[in-house]
């Protein structure tokens, strides 16, 4: 992980002026709808343990620290390595503009962060994990990668406050799987047997599933501990529809090994 780490930045150093001795990176537009430009700056701070740079033969290597300025106010931050810093428009209609920035996170997921300016002070509209997508009305959706699918969360912009907020869901509907999109489910054949129970809790078993009958995802539950979002634990119960149309459930530890063609994440 350490040495792909290195290599990225390097990448990134490519496109850099060569004086450059931070990254710096401006841009001059209205965030707050005022009328009155903002000139913002971010910088990528150098890391300047010249032991670091021998070892990597690296010209530059990346603290992980950032400082973002807007006009006269700045903050702070630490990063993985930086993967962009752009200005988003979440909700076309409000007159207001903000300042992203994405960064390489654990097991190559994106982490973002959001900016706003509000006329005084710069203000975190928001952070979020993995892709982006921006329906220009305030709602963000990001794909976050889980054992076998792509989990897709909802953030949405909080018009009074100018934040976002995570659209709680009591279950997290499964239309993917090995990266495809199935209208009707992801079905699998089952080719060793295994219980299916009436909830989440596991208590009660309602049916045992066969070798060779087949069972379709519906949905997955996230654990309770949101803090553990971004790993596998955060969706460990899945709801199954068979092939006699009873729902039920199971965990993933009992069924990941015993579904004909189930993926695997790396
Ligand atoms: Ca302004
Ligand atoms: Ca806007």
């Amino acid at each position: 992980m350490k040495q792909f780490t290195i290599l990225t930045c390097v990448f990134f150093l490519t496109t850099l002026p060569s004086h450059a001795e931070n990254l710096i990176q401006t841009f001059d537009i209205d965030l707050n709808g005022d009328g009155i430009i903002e000139h913002i700056e971010v910088e990528y701070v150098e890391d300047t343990d010249e032991q670091m740079r021998s070892y990597y033969d690296a010209d530059f290597y990346y603290s992980g620290n950032y400082i973002v300025r807007i006009n006269d106010q700045e903050v702070t931050g630490w990063s993985e390595v930086p993967e962009a810093a752009e200005i988003v428009d979440i909700d076309e209609n409000d007159g207001r503009m903000e300042l992203l920035l994405a960064d390489d996170g654990p097991s190559n997921e994106t982490n973002c962060i959001i900016y706003g300016w509000n006329g005084e002070e710069i203000y975190t509209v928001g952070e979020f994990y993995g892709s982006r997508e921006f329906d220009g009305h305030g709602t963000i959706y990001s794909g976050v990668s889980q054992e076998f699918w792509t989990a897709t969360f909802i953030d949405r912009l909080n018009p009074d406050t100018h934040t976002l907020y995570t659209v709680p869901q009591d279950l997290y509907f499964v239309d993917n799987c090995c990266n495809q999109i199935i209208d009707n489910g992801c079905m699998y054949t089952v080719t060793v047997a295994f219980p299916l129970y009436k909830d989440a809790s596991g208590s009660q078993i309602i049916e045992n599933l066969e070798p060779g009958s087949e069972i379709t995802f519906i949905a997955a539950k996230p654990n309770v501990n949101y803090e553990n979002y971004d790993t596998w634990e955060f969706f460990e119960w899945y709801l199954l529809r068979t092939d006699d149309n009873v729902l039920g459930w199971i965990d993933f530890w009992t069924f990941y090994d015993k579904l004909e063609g189930l993926c695997q994440a790396d």
